[in-house]
């Protein structure tokens, strides 16, 4: 059997760890889904739209480190760009693979079906560009081993999307065979000196100051520096907070962990010592509207030192070409057995007086917001990754305390609605062996619904917590009005649609504490398919944090013009 370019780009994505990629099928990608058929321990996941198809490589990106999409050409691709571009937000390695025209049609003047009706085919490469670190074309077999490396390689090193097109009568050409996986996989080293130099300046940073804190950001997973973060933890004995959009990427029973930094919705204490700190050393933070909280709580200024994954600034001097891994380490290894720098974890500990568990509710009574979260909660193992939607999933995920090990999933920089179901079903088939838990509104569900079929399908047993509030609730805090209300579905009923003659998908409902807990049991025992509950609660029956933040964020959108 010939070797072939499909096979050589099935191959790389082997060799790069992916045992599955997602797929949805279209006259320009069939010949090259034949070949990736055929490489062994890569299985074709399929997808019900292209949007999810791209979500669902992005959640698997989370739990695997990188993921891919294969899509057809424009019909397709396009509506998986969106997706490439929060791939692209989120620092997630997804490479988008599209088939494309044959390549004797390219530059011919033959208008194509699926195109937008000129003879250019170039336009969605040209869009790719904008939202991908490396987009390549393939049109001949002999072009196509460097072509795809290039994409591969720069999506790894990066941390963001790459976008392949493959010509529809080149995926089956004869190709060469790949090299050792290190041609894409090989990481480019720190700079010694670089690294030398910020060990020394952050040394001196601290050193100087009384009450420094460390802050976690969302980009310090894609920058491989969590368990360098705890290592620095450890050694200066400081308070630690995680920003929102990194909550569980820092160890929740770690002595030196406080919560959530988040401004004014700050973890109980946190803003506190956050204000009272002469030192913040922020690791791979993203200071955006939402995460400065309206931009009212943005750390900057003197106090502040901010570390990127290949980029730290100390006290006006910017030291570049490095891994902020290796920056912790080294400062670890340099603060050695210097006395700790506990003074904030003190202070926290002296303010601080851990809340009362929250009491169980009357079970017969109407459920609630408070006591929905609870029972989530409750359902938390040292295996369980909890994925929670825009809207006031995010803040009833992030108030959860997570047992050791426990992960949570955000998409809090691209925020696309819908979202959580397709990166949930990505994430699942990445990660049969944790305990799936989805948190998402009925507003957010509508969106992309039909991808809890592809879990029934593939019988994931994913535990999806629909928060039926009749609406928009985040939008309604932030600015309300009729576009906020949504036709009401029957969410548990949708089950038995997905599952038809064959899957075992099991549909609840909870109206009360007492169904909430019944309807918990039966999802945790069914191991066949995931298990919809419905929770019904009042549409403004929402966490505080979600009132306070949206009122800031609502007064940072409303700011006038400035005057020039
Ligand atoms: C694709 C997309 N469209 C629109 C929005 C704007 N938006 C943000 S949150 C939200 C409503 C979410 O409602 P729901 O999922 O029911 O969550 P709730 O706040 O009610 O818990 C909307 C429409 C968005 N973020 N993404
Ligand atoms: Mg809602």
């Amino acid at each position: 059997m010939a070797y072939t370019v499909g096979h050589y780009l099935g191959d790389r994505l082997a060799q790069i760890g992916l045992k599955d990629h997602f797929a949805v099928a279209g006259d320009y990608n069939l010949v090259l889904l034949d070949q990736l058929l055929e490489i062994d321990g890569l299985r074709q996941v399929y997808c019900c739209n292209e949007l999810n198809c791209g979500f669902s490589a992005e959640g698997y990106a989370r739990a695997n480190g990188a993921g891919a999409a294969v899509v057809t050409f424009s019909v397709g691709a396009l509506s998986a760009l969106n997706a490439i571009g929060g791939a692209y937000a989120e620092n997630l390695p997804v490479i988008l693979i599209s088939g494309a025209p044959n390549s004797n049609d390219h530059g011919s003047g033959h208008i194509l079906h699926h195109t937008i009706g000129t003879p250019d085919y170039s336009y969605q490469l040209e869009i790719a560009k904008r939202l991908t670190c490396a987009a390549v074309s393939v049109t001949s077999a002999e072009e196509a081993p460097a072509l795809i490396d290039h994409a591969i390689r720069t999506a790894l090193r990066e941390k963001k999307p790459a976008y392949i097109e493959i010509a529809c009568n080149v995926a089956a050409q004869p190709c060469m065979r790949p090299g050792p996986a290190s041609a894409v996989l090989a990481e480019v080293p720190s700079d010694p000196a670089s690294v030398a130099q910020a060990v020394e300046a952050l040394t001196r940073f601290i050193e100087s100051r009384k009450k420094p804190v460390l802050l976690i950001g969302s980009r310090v997973r894609a920058a491989g520096a969590e368990d360098a973060a705890i290592r620095l933890a450890d050694a200066l004995g400081c308070a630690v907070a995680t920003m929102a959009a990194a909550k569980g990427f820092f160890p929740e029973d770690h002595p030196g962990y406080v919560g959530t930094f988040w401004g004014d919705v700050s973890s109980p204490g946190v803003r506190q010592i956050f204000d009272w700190s002469d030192g913040i050393i922020a690791l791979a933070p993203v200071f955006n509207d939402y995460s400065t909280v309206g931009w009212t709580a943005w750390p900057r200024g003197e106090n502040v030192v901010v570390a990127d994954g290949r980029h730290v600034s100390v006290e006006g001097v910017a030291y570049d070409d490095i891994h902020l891994r290796d920056v912790l380490d080294g400062l670890t290894k340099a603060w050695g057995t210097r006395p700790k720098k506990d003074t904030t974890i003190t202070e926290f500990h002296r303010i601080h007086r851990p809340a009362a568990p929250v009491a169980a509710a009357d079970p017969s009574a109407p459920l609630v917001r408070a006591e929905m979260a609870r029972q989530i909660s409750g359902v938390l193992t040292p295996r369980t990754t909890l994925i929670a939607e825009t809207g006031d999933s995010w803040f009833n995920a992030i108030q959860m305390k997570l047992p050791h090990g426990a992960r949570v999933e955000l998409e809090m920089q691209w925020g696309h609605i819908g979202w959580s179901v397709p990166a949930t079903f990505g994430y699942a088939v990445a990660e049969p062996e944790r305990r799936i838990v989805l948190m998402v509104g009925d507003g957010s569900f509508q969106l992309t619904a039909q991808e809890v079929a592809q879990m029934v399908r593939l019988k994931l047993p994913v535990l999806i917590f629909l928060v039926n509030n009749r609406g928009y609730t985040i939008e309604v805090q932030i600015h309300d009005g009729p576009y906020n209300n949504v036709k009401n579905w029957d969410y548990a009923g949708l089950m038995e649609v997905f599952n038809a003659e064959d899957g075992r998908g099991l549909g609840l409902k909870a109206t009360t504490g007492g169904e909430l807990a019944q309807a918990i049991e039966k999802g945790l025992a069914n191991r066949e398919g995931p298990t919809l509950i419905e929770c019904t609660i009042d549409r403004d029956d929402c966490t505080s944090d979600l009132i306070s933040w949206g009122r800031r964020v609502a007064n940072a959108n409303a700011r006038p013009p400035e005057e020039r």
